[in-house]
């Protein structure tokens, strides 16, 4: 196993590194370091899916779109519209690139086959 997949998580006291082998040298002698193996598993990227205020979608249109797409309850897509409503800008969830990608394809479609301009992007976390 390589050094970087390991944190290391003391110095052993090993008096007889000379008998059994074990001191590799560099540190204290008579001491050998004990490594415990790091998980190879990364988290993902985040992203946020970011909903922009237009003067034209209606507002029951975005809540429906909240409610649809990003799984929120008739409360909080209505909070979620109108902080969008007021500030501008708002998050309507945060997911995977791939994720993040289809939300806002399948929000834009619906908009344009609605003939709505609501515009929603992605922002990296
Ligand atoms: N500002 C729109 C209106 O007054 C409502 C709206 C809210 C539109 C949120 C887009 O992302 C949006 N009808």
């Amino acid at each position: 196993m390589l050094e970087q997949d390991c944190k290391m998580v003391g110095l052993l006291r090993m008096s007889d590194d000379k008998e059994n082998g074990t001191d590799r040298g560099g540190n204290a002698p008579g001491t050998t370091v004990v490594t415990k193996p790091r998980p190879k598993t990364k988290k993902p990227a985040m992203y946020k899916v970011l909903m922009l205020n237009d003067d034209y979608t209606p507002m029951e249109f975005v809540v429906h779109v909240l409610e649809r797409f990003f799984q929120k309850n008739r409360d909080d897509a209505s909070r979620i519209m109108m902080h969008v409503h007021r500030r501008g800008v708002g998050v309507c969830g945060v997911f995977t690139y791939e994720v993040a990608e289809t939300k806002v394809t399948q929000v834009m479609d619906l908009a344009r086959q609605n003939q709505h301009p609501l515009q929603c992007t992605i922002e990296k976390e």
